[in-house]
């Protein structure tokens, strides 16, 4: 018999010049990215928002569902729905991007989910603040971490388990942390969490637990698969690495002029282009985007909107280019208030995480 380990093996690079398998096409059609030309709302159309869903959608019916809160807790709570759309409710707009972007480009490829560039969203994200459940669950001072507890369940490199990720308590504690049962304004899809999911501003998407039952106040720190194995900075499986945590700076362009189907060449015509895009960072906040209209030798700063009341949604930038004929390569990148900024070339690691290596776009100018 095929024993968890034999269907679900270890994680793998690909040799060099291994294309992308028929495993991770079928990954990447359930785990759709957002089309790059919908850079240009400051609110992603749902439909168009990146989805990724490590096993299935579980069904869960409204009236069964139940929030659990239990471990570390002095007073152990369970909610129903109602119960929890009838506390006071914040609304927030936050950019969300899986840690796994870029990781196609990453050379070797680590197989996995096998996203170009296009794994991000912006939404406005409507729940309860985590505080507030956690205030009046009142926590046990032994409490270092909450472990989220999705219902959805799968195998992942031999390990059988509930998708499950933690948060240190101070994160936990933040403001901005809540427990949304609406997106842009509409209950949640059921590819996005029905009926409730976490939304941790700032940090990349494995930490926003969909389909929501169990938060456990814990007194070590959270051992699971995604929290010990997956979503670690390393070079060698065998390190422990560090935890993915907070999004790193990144600018995208809104592609320009018109695509070619195959290739995706972007073709544009001699004369004024404005280029558009958008900006975000989930550390410090974005201080300017650059741009270059020639791979990389010459830089120049781009117009970026104003940090407005947002804080963790992206920005919108512009840049004037005066196109002629002939082959271009386009780059963006963002430079935080502190000076971080993308890298020109991908850093590598393992599982090809957090690599916010500056986008390249081919364009083609033509008569
Ligand atoms: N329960 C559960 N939560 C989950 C996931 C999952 O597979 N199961 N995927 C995570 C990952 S890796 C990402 S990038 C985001 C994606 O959120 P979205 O599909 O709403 O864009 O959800 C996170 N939350
Ligand atoms: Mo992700």
């Amino acid at each position: 018999m095929t024993t968890l380990e034999g269907i679900s093996g270890p994680g793998r690079l690909a040799e060099p010049g291994e294309g992308i398998s028929a495993q991770e096409l079928a990954l990447a059609a359930r785990n759709h990215g957002m089309p790059l030309e919908a850079l240009r709302y400051d609110l992603t159309p749902v439909g168009l928002h990146y989805l990724l869903i490590h096993y299935d959608i579980p069904e869960i019916a409204a009236p069964d569902w139940r929030l659990r809160l239990d471990g570390l807790f002095t007073q152990p709570l369970e909610l129903d729905l109602a119960a929890l759309r009838a506390l006071p409710a914040r609304t927030a707009r936050v950019t969300m991007e899986c840690a796994g972007n870029g990781r196609a480009g990453l050379d070797p490829r680590p197989i996995s989910q096998p996203w170009l560039v296009e794994a991000v969203g912006t939404a406005e994200w409507t729940g309860v603040p985590l505080k507030t459940l956690i205030e009046s669950a009142g926590i046990d001072p032994a409490a270092v971490e909450l472990v989220f507890t999705g219902a959805d369940h799968g195998v992942e490199r031999g390990v059988e388990q509930d998708y499950q990720r933690s948060l240190p308590l101070d994160v936990a504690m933040g403001e901005e942390v809540l427990l949304a049962y609406a997106m842009n304004g509409r209950p949640l899809p059921p590819q996005h969490g029905f009926p409730v999911r976490l939304v941790v501003p700032g940090w990349y998407g494995m930490a926003h637990v969909k389909w929501l039952v169990g938060i456990t106040a814990v007194a070590e720190p959270f051992a699971g698969f995604q929290q010990a194995v997956a979503y670690r900075l390393r070079q060698d499986t065998q390190e422990p690495g560090e935890p993915v945590t907070r999004i790193a700076p990144r600018a995208l362009l809104i592609p320009p002029g018109f695509p070619d189907f195959m290739s995706r060449t972007r073709v544009v015509r001699p004369g004024t282009v404005r280029l558009r895009g958008r900006a975000w960072s989930g550390r410090e906040p974005v201080a300017s985007v650059h741009v270059s209209v020639d791979n990389g030798h010459t830089w120049a700063p781009a117009d970026l909107e104003p940090p407005g009341e947002h804080r963790w949604a992206w920005r919108a930038w512009a840049f004037r280019w005066e196109a002629t004929p002939g082959e271009h390569v386009l780059m963006a990148r963002a430079i935080t208030t502190g000076g971080q900024m993308q890298p020109e070339r991908q850093i590598w690691n393992r599982g090809g995480f957090a690599n916010n290596a500056a986008q390249r776009v081919e364009v083609l100018c033509t008569p």
